[in-house]
């Protein structure tokens, strides 16, 4: 468009489409709705990739997954008010799994919210977000769409990556220019994500506490996944002769069925290692705070790399902090560790004895042909696929879906595990397969408990939308972890944790075009799933599990509060 004058100018609409573009930031996940409906089409119509989802939250948690497959900020587009909440949760879950996000919110006019005279979906959003997530900007001036973008982008992936809230009041995108200055005033953020070179001594020391193990155990959390440092995290693996567990999502950074892998002795090689070293994993509950009967009698040393110092000491002393990008500190390590001592070889044969053990026990298991179904035979099968397609994204929730996928099925190839993570939550199960298969196109399978499928159920409908290649599996037990609970008052109401019995799943797929299965066995789930997978179309497979099979909260019995005095 020309003002008045005759100069060309542009608008804040394209500003910030502008902004999106110019730091190579191609896919939107959002829901449309005033002030943003057209800001959506604009990024259809300039080549941006939108994606269109029936809740924000799912919206937000694929902008998240995105992020983390990426390194670069995942970004979801919300309405003010109540579409912003919903893709809160999302925000708050980015960055408590130092997700890389950032979410773009319409807002009302700031002149009525501030004064709370009641505009159409008021709300103050900018100090609603800010204590849930790693920063919060508001842009007021058209001149700053591309200052803000920076901001933004820069708080989300340097150091701990996390999720980041940009308010855009509505008022903004209606705003002009001149296109020549706006031009200027819009740009690609420079080295956004800088290495972080520890410092030499902090090296040393690491590499003095490894020398001194004699029962030395690597932990590579979802950090070291993210940090896309995987030929040299695998170097130090290899080269220091040391064991190593990976956490849930660290999950094929290097392939589960590596010889020094330690997940089948987890529980030993957590009491019994004196020397352990954290890359990119928190000692938060997942770990036990790195503490109590799990960890052992006797005294650890821990070293820790993480990008953020104050992570260290966060639970119990920290012997070797190493702070600094994963990349740049295992990179340092790798130069020492010719230096150090191989482990001992009774720590390994300890833990090669305890593994084969606990192999054949759970190959014993998974044998079992239980009818009906029982979560082992259904993992059996899955796991049989995934090994014959390990590029395969597999998203996991649940309780005992959760507990026994991550350790049954096997995973080869880095970041391709995606689940509840640090908070154990539930409905991320759509959103992350929407992501990943969004943003990787290859094949994704969601396993998911029939009560975590529920909570973000109808983007069933967006993945038939856009014919992604996404096969859902839900574990139908009939409730939440089981199918089994009465009402002891033997009243109408099913107890609190009970679903309609037998509920077809498959038939809520073919409502929008895509194929549905349902499988009573092992051998029929596998067969669904191999022709799902190679069909490359949306598809759910509803798995029906022995309703009595699996435990309250899974692993996580313990977690639950109890007083005698309830008991009954
Ligand atoms: N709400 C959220 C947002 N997150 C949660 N973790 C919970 C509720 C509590 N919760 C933990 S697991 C779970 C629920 C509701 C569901 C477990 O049932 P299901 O998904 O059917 O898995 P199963 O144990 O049958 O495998």
């Amino acid at each position: 468009t020309t003002d008045n004058q005759n100069t060309q100018v542009t608008d804040g609409f394209h500003l910030v489409i502008d902004a999106l573009k110019a730091n190579d930031l191609d896919t939107i996940f959002g829901l449309v709705g005033i002030p943003i409906t057209d800001l959506c089409r604009l990024a259809q119509a300039e080549g941006l990739r939108f994606i269109g989802f029936r809740h924000e939250q799912h919206a937000g948690n694929a902008a998240a997954i995105a992020g983390y497959m990426t390194q670069k900020p995942g970004i979801c587009m919300t309405v003010s008010a109540p579409g912003f909440l919903n893709g809160l949760t999302a925000l708050a879950n980015a960055t408590v799994n130092c997700f890389p996000m950032i979410l773009i919110s319409g807002s009302s006019e700031r002149e009525i919210v501030d004064l709370q005279q009641g505009d159409y979906e008021e709300m103050d959003q900018l100090n609603a977000a800010k204590p849930y997530c790693k920063a919060a900007y508001r842009i007021n001036h058209i001149e700053d769409i591309g200052i803000g973008f920076a901001r933004a982008i820069r708080a989300a992936v340097s150091g701990r990556p996390g999720g980041v809230y940009l308010d855009l009041p509505a008022q903004l995108l209606a705003q002009t220019m001149p296109v020549e200055e706006a031009k200027k005033s819009i740009f690609k953020v420079i080295d956004p994500v800088p290495r972080q070179i520890p410092a030499p001594d902090a090296v040393e020391r690491a590499l003095n506490v490894l020398k001194g193990a004699k029962r030395p155990l690597i932990l590579l959390g979802k950090g070291a996944a993210y940090a896309q440092a995987d030929a040299d995290i695998r170097a130090l693996i290899e080269k220091s002769g040391i064991p190593y567990l990976p956490m849930s999502m660290a999950k094929g950074l290097l392939p589960d069925n590596h010889p020094q892998s330690a997940s089948a002795a987890r529980s030993f090689v957590l009491a019994e290692a004196d020397a352990v070293l954290l890359v990119g994993a928190r000692l938060n509950w997942l770990l036990a705070h790195g503490k109590g009967k799990t960890w052992g009698k006797d005294p650890k040393k821990f070293i820790q790399i993480d990008i953020q110092a104050n992570e260290v000491d966060s639970n119990v002393q920290i012997d070797a902090p190493l702070i600094g990008d994963i990349g740049s500190c295992v990179g340092e390590l790798l130069k020492g560790i010719a230096a150090v001592p191989k482990p001992a070889d009774e720590w390994i044969s300890a833990i090669n004895e305890k593994k084969d053990k606990n192999m054949a026990k759970m190959a014993e298991t998974l044998a079992k042909e239980a009818s009906p179904m029982n979560f082992h035979g259904a993992l059996r099968a899955i796991r049989d696929v995934i090994k014959q397609n390990p590029d395969v994204n597999l998203v996991n929730e649940g309780a005992n879906t959760l507990d026994y996928c991550r350790a049954i099925v096997d995973m080869y190839k880095p970041r391709k595990r995606f689940d509840s993570g640090t908070w154990g939550i539930m409905g991320i199960g759509m959103g992350y397969a929407i992501g990943a298969a969004v943003t990787s196109g290859l094949p994704t399978v969601a396993v998911e408990g029939d009560s975590a499928f529920g909570f973000s159920g109808m983007e069933l409908e967006t993945i038939c939308r856009y014919n992604l290649p996404i096969t859902t599996v839900v574990f139908n037990n009939n409730g939440v972890y089981r199918g089994t609970d009465v009402n002891p008052t033997g009243g109408a109401d099913v107890a609190p944790t009970v679903f309609v019995k037998n509920a077809r799943y498959d038939k809520m797929i073919e409502a929008f075009g895509g194929v549905g299965y349902y499988v009573t066995t092992p051998a029929e789930l596998e067969a669904a799933l191999i022709k799902a997978i190679a069909e490359g179309k949306p598809a759910l497979i509803n798995a029906v599990i022995d309703e009595t099979a699996g435990t309250e909260s899974g692993r996580l019995t313990n977690l639950n509060p109890s007083t005698a005095a309830g008991k009954k």
